[in-house]
């Protein structure tokens, strides 16, 4: 019998013991801080944000599996023992979840519902015309992976004039391929609303950062859903209350829970929501995971196997 340790807070653990015992019966489930574990006994880790130098402490873990798609948090531990595979979560349902989060809020900006929401409050029958057609308003996703392309699909599938921005160039019909650095100012010259569907990586943290605001058209809405290390906080704000931004959606933070001294609470040009745009299903994780983990015992290779170099 196989040893999966679950590494996460004691709270979410608990709600993964039912799923794992129902979909893995022949995996033997231990809790980090809860259970008395032998070490070398640990086969695999099941985890989001392991504390730092934890991993390496386990002589015969054959891999580490992530329970989210982002997994920052696992390599940002200095010690990560580098030969163990990383596996993370790719699932339909998760990147389902994404796309309606991030389509939620291009609408919620292009059909200007803050706007009726004011007037609402106001008691007031205020018309107003839609200022543009869907395709006159271009949509710039940074990372076109497996979220960001199901984004892309459903969004250009809605008529909006759809672009993406990846390390290397990708054919998705009727999306726009820009590549590489030296093709983002162009991308963002024409991003209207702009969605950060990027892994945190060292090239991509403080990507959305003054000097790349001033590159978004004038009026241009900002949605962050990938990581909190993604946004300057400060340059936003600033970029907001200039006028030059004229909104933005933010899903991750820099630091979660969002503090409640924040100002991104309270600013009248900002939705903030609790790290919620998608949530990793248990039952549809503890089935991945044990899928893998029969595979791999059979002599099978791992899939999503994240490139430590590049960070995802
Ligand atoms: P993928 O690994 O499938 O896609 C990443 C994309 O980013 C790829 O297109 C990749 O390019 C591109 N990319 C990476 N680095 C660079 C770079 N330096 N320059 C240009 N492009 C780059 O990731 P997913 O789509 O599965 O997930 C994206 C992120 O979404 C996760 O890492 C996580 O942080 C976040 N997330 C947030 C959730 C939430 O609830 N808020 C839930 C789930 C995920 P290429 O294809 O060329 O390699
Ligand atoms: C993820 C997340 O990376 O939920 O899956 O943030």
């Amino acid at each position: 019998m196989k040893t999966v340790l679950l590494v996460l807070p004691l709270d979410w653990a608990e709600v993964w013991l039912v799923p794992f015992a129902e979909t893995a019966p022949d995996l033997r489930i231990h809790v980090h801080e809860r259970d008395a574990i032998a070490h070398h006994e640990i086969d695999y880790v099941f985890t989001f944000r392991p504390p730092h130098g934890l991993l390496k402490t386990f002589p015969n873990l054959k891999a580490v599996f992530s329970l989210g798609a982002g997994v920052d948090g696992v390599l940002s531990d200095p010690e990560y023992p580098r030969h163990v595979p990383l596996v993370r979560f790719v699932d339909e349902t998760l990147s389902r979840e994404m796309a309606q989060y991030c389509v939620l809020h291009v609408l919620m900006h292009y059909r200007m519902q803050r706007t009726f929401d004011a007037a609402q409050a106001a008691r007031e029958w205020r018309q107003a015309l839609l200022p543009k057609r869907p395709q006159e308003t271009r949509i710039g996703i940074l990372g076109l992976g497996e979220i960001g392309t199901l984004t892309a699909e459903w969004l250009r599938d809605m008529d909006f004039a759809v672009a993406g921005w990846s390390r290397t160039r990708k054919h998705v019909r009727g999306v726009e391929s820009f590549a590489g650095a030296g093709e983002l100012p162009a991308f963002l010259h024409r991003s209207d609303i702009l969605i950060c569907l990027l892994p945190l990586t060292p090239d991509t943290r403080g990507i959305l950062n003054a000097k790349l605001f001033a590159q978004l058209p004038q009026d241009a809405f900002v949605i962050n859903v990938a990581r909190g290390g993604h946004l300057v906080e400060a340059d936003l704000i600033a970029a907001l209350d200039s006028g030059h931004l004229s909104g933005a959606a933010l899903d991750v933070f820099h630091t979660e829970p969002l503090p409640q001294a924040s100002p991104l609470w309270s600013h009248p040009k900002i939705t903030v929501t609790p790290h919620i745009a998608a949530i990793s299903e248990p039952c549809a994780a503890a089935r991945y995971v044990a899928e893998r983990i029969a595979r791999f015992e059979r002599g099978e290779k791992l899939d999503n196997v994240v490139d430590p170099a590049r960070g995802y």
